[in-house]
Parts: structure tokens; C-alpha cells; sequence
């Protein structure tokens, strides 16, 4: 049996070849038929230029649906796909390609100077473009193809896709995920959240994380309806949509935007059946207003790249605000102690999880994927929570020094080495605090070397030196300059001090 991913979801594809698959922001629609052709295209052009199974393709690009030709192409061409945030700067693309060593890199034109470079560096055997409008190089390469491919056989365990998150060290790791892990999940949710047919999902999210890329996709296309495909989240687009469609899935930023403004009313969601919420926490009064606005509940679930989606709030039963619901099938999660000892209900502990859809490991890390594993194989999320008496799992806290900002990981350690590379700088600490529209916001605490006047090493040379190096939201939106850092007796910084201290900044 072929356990491609692509032909796990090709079996929710319609009859109906002209079935609409994507509906474009001007109103026309990609066919499933179509999709099938260009995705076939792209698969076949990825082989010309001598991709072979396991091959790694590296994609960089902005939402359009050529991209997600490219992705599905990818999955057919037995290659392992590898997208980025195309927020991502030099330190950041050039780490990923010389760890990866992609065969093909495909980057925005605005980027091309830089991607041939780093190419040349890293190795990479072609570069090419796609624009954002999903035109250029590579889909005029693509129209010479033939549109059929048979889709090449890939095992349950074979990877599909490497995605870098990044670690507490500074140093991203890619999560290696199988075409087992994706399929599995997907069908997964697709059942939970019962899609049925006449669902149309409203796609706003970007599509190179998990969220937009296979939870949102991948539901879609297993239930074989169309999505509304629109280039990002745009709260006014979204109040024109959401009458289309009946299903929604985004992170906390997009619903407390919908909220803030007037035109988002109960009408308006009438033909909704289904709002999901993840990737950080739902705040209580988010999930309570947005009640009392539209008489909807928002279903919030909780995953991870390493893993997809972990737990999920039920789609007919209760739907508990502050929890992140009951494990998924296939899936098992305990909250253990320090010991990994499981804990009771109402104790709060490390979450851990196990299941088909969980990771195969850190590429290129095979010690640090022994590290975050048990022996008796579950994965460590570094995540802190607390099953109740019902079942429902609520996220506590985090184990790991991470931020999530408008539903993107941060990891201060990253921040951090680049700051106290900067002359001038002593140390730093870089932290997460409220904020109203992203929910934590990144900030630094900056301590200037005793000779530095400060003349140069001023908050805003810190911010634009970062961003030549690093994608735009990882760099903090102010800097403080401070004498000294607060520390326990064993000299560790006290981030939560610092914390408490710059809590009301943005509030
Ligand atoms: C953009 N900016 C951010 C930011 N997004 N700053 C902090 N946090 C963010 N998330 C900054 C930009 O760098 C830029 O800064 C300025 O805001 C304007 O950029 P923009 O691109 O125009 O912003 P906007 O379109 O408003 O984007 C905000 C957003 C977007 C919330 C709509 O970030 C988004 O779609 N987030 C969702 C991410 C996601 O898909 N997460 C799922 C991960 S999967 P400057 O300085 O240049 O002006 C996962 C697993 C799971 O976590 O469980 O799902
Ligand atoms: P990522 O590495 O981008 O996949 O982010 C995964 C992290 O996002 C998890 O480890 C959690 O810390 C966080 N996360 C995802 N969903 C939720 C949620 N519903 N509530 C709180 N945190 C979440």
C-alpha cells in the first residue's frame, strides 16, 4: 500500500473533478481536478531537476496556491518538504539550508540575491522563484510539465516534511514528520470536528506552520469541499467572508481582532458551525466575549510542530474555556513530576505525549531527540498543565523559556546571543509581557559594558541591527537599558522579576 500522505487525502477528493477546491480573494475558484494536474506538474518538474524520495525542498515563499501546488507536488515527488516563515532573515535561512541541505530552495524574488548566495554556501543544488503572486520562475517551469504523476511510494515512517522550531539553546532543530504523523492526524480531526459535506473552511492562517499547513489544509482536503484561500489574516476580509463559509480556524490574535471591531456580529456568524482556536492560549474573557457576541463557543485545541494536534475541546459535547479539551484519539498524554512520575487529576505537572502522529525526532539530533523523549517513549512538550476531574486538560505554564507572540514561537535564548554579540553589550535578557493585540510581546532588558557611553548602543540600534539578521517579530518591540539584572542566589536571571517589573507596558 502506498502511504503517501497525498493519496491518504486524495480519497476526500470529489467525483467531481470541477468541485471547487480553492476560492481565490477575486471570487474565481481552483478546481480539485485542477489541483490534481498542478500539483502533478510540480511533482514532475521537481524530478527533472533531480529531486529523488527523501530529498529535502526548501520553500520560502508567500501564501498563494501555487505554493500549495508546490507543497502537494513535494509530497508526490516522495521529497521531504521544507517550508519557512518568509519573515526570515539571513542568520535564519542560512542556518536552516546548511542543516537541511535541501536538493531545491524556492524563495520570494525580492530574496533571490541572498538565497544564490547562501546556496552557493550551503551547498543547495538550485534555486528558484516563485512570486507572491504565485507567478515567476518556477511556475512557468511548471506549465512545460505533464499533469499527471504517479505519485511516488512513500512508507508510513518516510518523512514528508522537516519544520524548525526553535530551541532553548538558540539553535532551531527541524521536527521530522512522517507521512504516518500528518495522515494520521489528519483524519483525526477531520472525524472529531466533524466536517461533513457543505463545509466551507475560511483559510486565513499562514501556510508554513502546522496550523495553516496541515490542520487547516488537510481537513479540507480530506473532506474533499472548498476553502476559502485568502493571501493572510485581514480582520475586515474576514467579516466579508465569513457569511461563505462554516468553518474557522485561527489563533487568539485573530479573534480578539474580530472582536475589537463592531461589524463582527452574531448575523454575521449565522452560517458558522465551527470556530477553532489554537497555537497559544485562548484568553477566558476571548472565549466569553466572543460567546456573548455570536452565541458560538470557540473549540479550542492544543498541538505542536513536533506532534500536530495533541488534545481538542469536543465538537458536540462541552466545550470548556481555559482547558484545551480531552487527548485526541490515537494520542496519549499524561502530566507527570519532576520524576516522570504521572500525576492526579488537579495537580499540575510536565505534559507529556505519545501517539502515531508524534514526531520522529530533531533532523541531524539524534542526542537532543533522546533527551526529549521517556523511555517509555513519550515526547516532553515542555509545556506545564493540569488534567480536572472531567478529563479536560488545561495549559498551565511553560517549562521552556518561550514567547508566543500572535501565535509565533519565540525563544529569548535566539535574542539573546545576538544582543550580547553586539559591542557594547554586557548581557541581556530578553523576555514575553501582556500584550493586548498579540497576547505576549517581546521585550529586552539591555546592560551596557561599563565603558559604553550609550551614545551608540541606543534602542534603536539594537532593533534595526537585529532585524537585519532576524525575522521582523522576533525582535523586541522596545529595549530597556537597565544597571543590572535581577538574579537568585545561585547568580540565574530572574526573568519573572523582570516580568513583573515591565508587566503593564502595553496594558
Ligand atoms: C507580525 N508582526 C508580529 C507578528 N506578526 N510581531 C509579533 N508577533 C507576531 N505574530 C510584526 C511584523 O514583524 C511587523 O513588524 C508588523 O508586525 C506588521 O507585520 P504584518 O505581517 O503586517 O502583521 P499582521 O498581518 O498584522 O500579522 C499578525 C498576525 C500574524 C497575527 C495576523 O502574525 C499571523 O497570522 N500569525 C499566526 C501565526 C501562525 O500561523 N501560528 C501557528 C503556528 S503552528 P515591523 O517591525 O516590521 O513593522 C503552532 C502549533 C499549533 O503553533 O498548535 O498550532
Ligand atoms: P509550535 O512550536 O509553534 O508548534 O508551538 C507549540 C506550542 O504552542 C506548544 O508547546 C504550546 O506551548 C503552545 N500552544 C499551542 N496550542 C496552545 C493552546 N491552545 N493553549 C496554550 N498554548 C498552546
Amino acid at each position: 500500500m502506498n502511504e503517501n500522505l497525498y493519496e491518504t487525502l486524495r480519497v476526500g477528493f470529489p467525483e467531481n473533478a470541477d468541485a471547487p477546491c480553492l476560492i481565490l480573494p477575486d471570487g474565481s475558484a481552483i478546481s480539485y481536478g485542477r489541483l490534481e494536474q498542478e500539483s502533478a506538474r510540480c511533482a514532475s518538474l521537481l524530478v527533472s531537476l533531480g529531486v529523488v524520495p527523501g530529498d529535502r525542498v526548501a520553500v520560502q515563499v508567500r501564501k498563494s496556491p501555487q505554493a500549495l501546488f508546490l507543497y502537494l507536488g513535494s509530497l508526490r515527488a516522495g521529497a521531504v518538504y521544507l517550508p519557512m516563515n518568509d519573515a526570515y532573515q539571513r542568520h535564519e535561512i542560512e542556518y536552516f539550508l546548511s542543516d537541511a541541505t535541501p536538493r531545491v530552495f524556492v524563495c520570494r524574488p525580492q530574496m533571490r540575491a541572498l538565497a544564490d548566495e547562501i546556496a552557493a554556501k550551503t551547498g543547495v543544488g538550485r534555486v528558484l522563484e516563485l512570486d507572491d503572486e504565485g507567478k515567476g520562475e518556477l511556475a512557468n517551469m511548471s506549465v512545460a510539465q505533464p499533469d499527471n504523476f504517479s505519485t511516488i511510494n512513500r512508507d508510513g515512517d518516510d518523512l514528508a516534511a522537516i519544520l524548525y522550531t526553535s530551541g532553548t539553546t538558540g539553535r532551531s532543530k527541524g521536527a521530522m514528520l512522517s507521512h504516518r504523523n500528518l495522515a494520521v492526524n489528519a483524519q483525526v480531526l477531520h472525524k472529531y470536528w466533524g466536517f461533513k459535506p457543505g463545509d466551507v473552511l475560511l483559510h486565513m492562517l499562514p501556510i508554513f506552520h502546522v496550523h495553516g499547513l496541515f490542520v487547516a489544509i488537510h481537513c479540507s482536503l480530506l473532506n474533499g469541499t472548498p476553502m476559502l484561500f485568502e493571501p493572510k489574516f485581514d480582520a475586515q476580509r474576514a467579516l466579508s467572508l465569513l457569511p461563505k463559509a462554516t468553518v474557522f480556524m485561527g489563533v487568539p490574535t485573530y479573534y480578539t481582532r474580530l472582536l475589537s471591531d463592531a461589524g463582527f456580529t452574531k448575523e454575521l456568524c449565522a452560517g458558522m458551525r465551527l470556530f477553532v482556536s489554537g497555537s497559544a492560549p485562548l484568553l477566558m474573557e476571548t472565549f466569553q466575549e466572543f460567546q456573548q457576541r455570536t452565541g458560538q463557543t470557540i473549540l479550542e485545541r492544543y498541538g505542536m510542530t513536533e506532534g500536530n494536534m495533541f488534545a481538542s475541546n469536543p465538537c458536540d459535547g462541552e466545550r470548556r474555556g481555559g482547558t484545551v479539551g480531552f487527548p485526541l484519539p490515537e494520542v496519549s498524554i499524561r502530566v507527570v513530576d519532576d520524576e516522570n512520575r504521572p500525576l492526579a487529576a488537579e495537580e499540575i505537572g510536565h505534559i507529556q505525549v505519545r501517539g502515531k502522529s508524534v514526531f520522529r525526532g530533531y533532523w541531524n539530533m539524534p542526542e537532543k531527540t533522546r533527551e526529549e523523549f521517556t523511555p517509555d517513549g513519550f515526547f516532553k512538550t515542555g509545556d506545564m498543565g493540569k488534567f480536572d476531574k472531567d478529563g479536560y486538560l488545561a495549559i498551565i505554564g511553560r517549562a521552556k523559556d518561550l514567547v508566543i507572540s500572535g501565535g509565533l514561537n519565540i525563544y529569548p535564548r535566539e535574542i539573546e546571543e545576538m544582543i550580547d554579540m553586539m559591542p557594547g553589550v554586557a548581557e541581556s535578557a530578553v523576555i514575553g509581557i501582556p500584550h493586548p493585540d498579540f497576547g505576549e510581546a517581546v521585550v529586552a532588558a539591555v546592560i551596557r559594558q561599563q565603558n559604553e557611553t550609550g551614545e551608540a548602543l541606543t534602542e534603536a540600534a539594537i532593533i534595526a541591527a537585529l532585524k537585519q539578521e532576524l525575522a521582523a517579530f522576533k525582535v523586541p518591540k522596545r529595549v530597556w537599558f537597565l544597571e543590572d539584572l535581577p538574579r537568585n542566589a545561585m547568580g540565574k536571571i530572574q526573568k519573572k522579576s523582570l516580568r513583573e517589573q515591565f508587566a503593564a507596558t502595553f496594558t
